[in-house]
């Protein structure tokens, strides 16, 4: 029932302003969906409780100057899809049933939950500078109602709250592989600007960009739950490359799901990548039936009727099925390495999500 979500100011309707914004603060949880309490391996059932605080709790640690505050706190309006702390608590659980038979959440595995939220959000933040973009989730982005520089600061103060949240967790390793997301995001960030010249190394170069942006943070908040249960080097791994598949995956979708959803379901104008200049998966794999995409891609689609022409020959080649094979094959190796925990509920939920990923919608 996504329609549920279609917020009226989608759009680019009239700048509204944040204070009076009309959104419900909505949880995890579907709206208007009866959790089925038969389905024990439910993700956003069984995570329901572990995060049924955390917007509440991010808020209390933003407190600032007033206007400070205001800005850092819109996004935890519970309207993100709150994938990366799904998957960390579910992880958490997973290991901690696997190690010591009590599938309960530690409190250092929670912070880490709401750490990751908060990384991903300031990153967001930052992100939508540095493409000028006017909407997010639907709504008119941070930088569209406050400017450039408020949102730049707004960002900063997110990732410094989150820095003194991670290192209250006392665990050196743990601020260690956190700290790593944070250079890889720059990195990730970093890459995207630039073009391969060969055609060769591109797809190389992609992956390991979208490694870095949106897959180290999952991997390395899943190997931090692991290291606060106790796991040895070979179950931090397992950890590790489960959410590092998940997150590839996730990304492959996300570029795909720019050639296919509607602005609506995005909550931002779709085929955004072409008018960034950026050449994701499916335009790469388009590229073995269309040669003719190389000019345009080392122009970044600048020049007129690019991004259009672009568009066609994607839906022309078989790109979109390929990238989505791709992000199936990744699931399946997420799939393998974590069936080697001892089975409960939570290994089972993140099976599950390897699905959910595959067929989302936005
Ligand atoms: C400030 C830490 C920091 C980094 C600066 C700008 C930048 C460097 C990195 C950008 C990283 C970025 C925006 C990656 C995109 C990852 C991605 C797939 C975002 C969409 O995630 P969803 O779909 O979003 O989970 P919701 O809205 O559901 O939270």
């Amino acid at each position: 029932n996504d329609e549920l979500r279609v917020c009226p100011c989608r759009g680019g309707g009239p700048r509204s302003s944040p204070s009076g914004h009309h959104h419900q603060v909505r949880s995890l949880h579907e709206p208007g969906r009866q959790p089925d309490e038969s389905d024990q391996t439910d993700p956003a059932s069984l995570t329901q409780d572990d995060l049924s605080n955390m917007f509440s709790d991010i808020n209390k640690r933003l407190r600032s100057i007033d206007e400070l505050q205001e800005i850092s706190k819109y996004y935890f309006d519970g309207q993100g899809k709150a994938v990366r702390p799904v998957i960390t608590v579910l992880m958490s659980r997973a290991i901690n049933s696997h190690l010591h038979n009590d599938h309960r959440l530690l409190q250092s595995q929670q912070q880490v939950a709401k750490v990751a939220e908060m990384i991903h959000t300031a990153s967001l933040v930052h992100d939508d500078v540095i493409d000028a973009a006017d909407t997010r989730r639907g709504k008119p982005s941070v930088n569209f109602l406050y400017g450039q520089r408020k949102a730049v600061m707004a960002g900063d103060y997110i990732l410094s709250v989150a820095s003194t949240m991670l290192a209250q967790i006392r665990n050196e390793e743990v601020v260690v592989v956190l700290a790593q997301v944070l250079a890889d995001l720059v990195q990730g960030e970093f890459m995207q600007l630039g073009s391969k010249e060969n055609e060769n190394e591109r797809f190389a170069h992609y992956l390991k960009k979208t490694f870095k942006k949106t897959a180290s943070l999952i991997a390395y908040s899943c190997k931090a739950v692991a290291i606060l249960s106790g796991g040895d080097e070979s179950l931090q791994e397992v950890a590790f490359q489960y959410g590092r598949n998940i997150g590839i995956a996730f990304q492959l979708v996300d570029d795909l799901l720019d050639f296919v959803a509607s602005s609506n379901q995005l909550g931002k104008p779709s085929a955004m990548d072409l008018k960034l200049g950026l050449a994701t998966a499916p335009v790469l794999f388009a590229c073995e039936k269309f040669p003719e995409l190389n000019p345009m891609i080392m122009r970044r689609f600048h020049e007129p009727g690019d991004v259009v022409k672009a568009f066609e020959y994607v839906h022309k080649s078989d790109g979109l099925q390929q990238t989505q094979y791709l992000a199936r094959q990744h699931c399946q190796e997420a799939i393998r390495v974590i069936s080697s925990l001892k089975p409960s509920q939570e290994q089972k939920a993140l099976i599950t999500i390897t699905d959910k990923i595959i067929h989302r919608l936005k």
